[in-house]
């Protein structure tokens, strides 16, 4: 039998500070049952999804960042999410700012969940390469402080089973990194799915700006091809409190092309039929782990980052 996943890829256009949970809730009501209609049995969110990008402000008072934190998921706020999900029979992946309290201590994450189509809670993320740096940096014309206001994520990247396959979940900087990816194509990941806001302009290097979609698709097209997985990669872009946020989101298959292309900066739907089965034309030969990898020659990759790359990588400014 096949086992084909109708995929939406939810884009979202900008998100301003004033905009409240019910407000970005009802667009995300939106583009869920515009998935329905267009027969999608799983709808994909982006980072952060509820409230606007928030690291790009440094800001001294803790209350004012938890504001940004969801507490309880679902809440009040992202209720309608979980019963519209049940009432349409539609799985659903959402990024958001998580705030957990253990006992007097509270951590918080950049997370995210996939929803299943009973509104069930079934997979959740914590996002483990976090960008950016932790203290007010003058010269950034935005800051990009998720080192200060996320600690890395403590899960490991896990897969499970869901729509007929094995369900892997990345966050945007994670999806520049093949190792994130490696680990999930060593579980057998087929469907890999990422939210990302990604500023237009990369202020640590601006002659590399010109680069900030190619680069996007590139380690998205890398990492489906490589792993032999579909990717679903989900922005959340457009100018958002003067930022400028790429758009591109898209759906990769497992040899790399892209199937799907969000054309906007807006909400935005775009869908595609994933055949997990193509997984294994990859799987199966050019990436066929099990005879051709060779992993006794890459223990640097697991291991600390070498001295003399330290050294190098402290050099020029600080990123
Ligand atoms: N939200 C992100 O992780 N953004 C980074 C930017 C800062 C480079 C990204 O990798 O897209």
């Amino acid at each position: 039998m096949a086992r084909t996943v109708v995929v939406g890829a939810a884009q979202m256009g900008p998100i301003q500070r004033h905009q409240g949970r019910e407000a970005v809730v009802e667009r995300l009501l939106v583009l869920m049952r515009k998935a329905k209609d267009e027969g999608c049995e799983l709808v994909v969110f982006p980072e952060l999804a509820l409230t606007t990008f928030f690291p790009r402000w440094y800001m001294p008072a803790q209350d004012e960042v938890d504001a940004f934190f969801e507490e309880r998921m679902p809440s009040p706020a992202t209720q309608p999410l979980f019963v519209e999900a049940r009432k349409l029979g539609i799985g659903f992946h959402l990024g958001y700012a998580e705030l957990e309290r253990v006992g007097d201590s509270v951590r918080r994450f950049n997370t995210a969940i996939l929803v299943d189509r009973t509104g069930r809670i079934v997979g959740k993320y914590r996002k483990i390469h976090l960008p950016g740096h932790d203290s007010y940096e003058p010269w950034r014309p935005f800051q990009h402080l998720e080192k200060r206001y996320f600690e890395p994520g403590d899960l490991g990247f896990p897969t499970l089973s869901a729509h007929g396959g094995t369900v892997g979940m990345l966050i945007c900087n994670d999806r520049r990194w093949p190792e994130a990816f490696r680990v999930l194509g060593l579980q057998g990941v087929e469907l890999v799915l990422i939210g990302y806001n990604t500023p237009a302009l990369y202020p640590a290097a601006p002659s590399n700006s010109r680069l900030v979609d190619y680069h996007n698709h590139l380690s998205l097209k890398a990492g489906a091809y490589q792993n032999g997985t579909w990717v679903v990669a989900v922005a959340k872009a457009g100018k958002e409190e003067g930022c400028d946020l790429i758009g591109g989101s898209c759906i990769v298959s497992p040899t790399g092309e892209i199937v799907a292309e969000a054309r906007t900066l807006d909400d935005e739907l775009i869908t595609a039929e994933c055949d997990l089965d193509r997984c294994q034309d990859i799987k199966g030969h050019i990436f066929n782990f099990a005879r051709h990898r060779r992993p006794e020659n890459y223990a640097l990759i697991s291991a600390p980052t070498p001295q003399a790359q330290l050294a190098s990588n402290h050099k020029g400014v600080a990123k």
